[in-house]
C-alpha cells in the first residue's frame, strides 16, 4: 500500500503541481515533498533563514508560521492518511467524511505552504521575464494590472486563504484565483505558480489588519525565478 500515491491521486486541484514528480529528494529547485523512510510527509525547512525575508517579512512570523503552523498541516496530513489506512483495514467507513476533509484541509495546508516558501526569496521583487512575462502581460494587459489585480483579489480573499496565479493546462492561459482556507474554491487542474498565504497569521504581527500592505511587501520578495520555472515545467505538461 502506497498511501503517498493514494493521496497524491486524491487530491487533484491546488496539488496538483507538488503531485507530478515521484522523488522522495526534496530538493530546493523540485516538486518534490520531503518524506521520511516510512513515506511520512516531513517538514521542509525552509530555503533560506528565518530572517531573510526582513524587512518584508518578519523573522517572528516566519519562526512561527514555518515551524508551528506548518509543522501542524503536515502532522494532520500524516494522521489523516494514517486513519484512511485504518479505516480500510477495518472496513469501517464511518468517519471517511471527516478524515477526507482532513486529507484536503491538511494535504492542501502542506503543499501550498511548501511552494509558498519556495515562491519567496530575499533576492526577489522586481519584474518576471521572459515567457512568463508575456504571458501575464498577455492576460492581464501589463504586469503593472496584473500586481494590482492580484493584490485586489488576495486582499478580499473572505476570511483566510490564498491568493493563487495558476496556470490553467487546457487554454494554457494564467489566472489569478482566490482560494478560501486551503482547499475551497479551487479550479480542478490547475498549477499554482504563484501562491501567497493571507491567513492572519503570515503578516499579523507586523500588519496587523493591513493585509493589502502586506501583500505589497511580499511584492518585493517574490522569486521570480521560481515562479518562471513552475510556469516552463507547467507549459510542458499538455
Ligand atoms: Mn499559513
Amino acid at each position: 500500500m502506497n498511501s503517498r500515491r493514494d493521496f497524491l491521486k486524491a487530491i487533484p486541484a491546488v496539488a496538483g503541481a507538488a503531485a507530478l514528480s515521484t522523488s522522495s529528494a526534496f530538493a530546493q529547485n523540485g516538486e518534490s515533498l520531503p518524506v521520511d523512510q516510512n513515506g511520512k510527509y516531513t517538514l521542509p525547512s525552509l530555503p533560506y533563514g528565518y530572517n531573510a525575508l526582513e524587512p518584508h517579512i518578519d523573522e517572528q512570523t516566519m519562526r512561527l508560521h514555518h515551524d508551528k503552523h506548518h509543522l501542524g498541516y503536515v502532522n494532520g496530513l500524516n494522521a489523516a492518511i494514517k486513519n484512511l489506512e485504518k479505516a480500510r483495514e477495518s472496513d469501517d467507513y464511518n468517519l471517511v467524511q471527516h478524515f477526507s476533509l482532513k486529507l484536503a484541509f491538511h494535504g492542501s495546508g502542506h503543499l501550498l505552504h511548501t511552494l509558498f516558501w519556495q515562491n519567496m526569496s530575499p533576492d526577489g521583487g522586481g519584474n518576471p521575464k521572459g515567457e512568463l512575462a508575456e504571458a501575464i502581460v498577455a492576460n492581464f494587459g501589463s504586469l503593472e494590472k496584473f500586481k494590482k489585480h492580484f493584490v485586489a483579489a488576495s486582499s478580499t480573499v473572505e476570511g483566510s486563504g490564498w491568493g493563487i496565479l495558476a496556470f490553467e493546462p487546457l487554454g494554457k492561459k494564467v489566472v489569478v484565483l482566490q482560494a478560501e482556507k486551503h482547499q475551497n474554491l479551487t479550479q480542478w487542474g490547475v498549477i499554482p505558480l504563484l501562491v501567497v498565504d493571507v491567513w492572519e497569521h503570515a503578516y499579523y504581527l507586523k500588519y496587523q489588519n493591513r493585509r493589502k500592505d502586506y501583500l505589497k511587501a511580499f511584492l518585493n520578495v517574490v522569486n521570480w525565478d521560481d515562479v518562471s520555472r513552475r510556469h516552463q515545467k507547467a507549459l510542458k505538461l499538455l
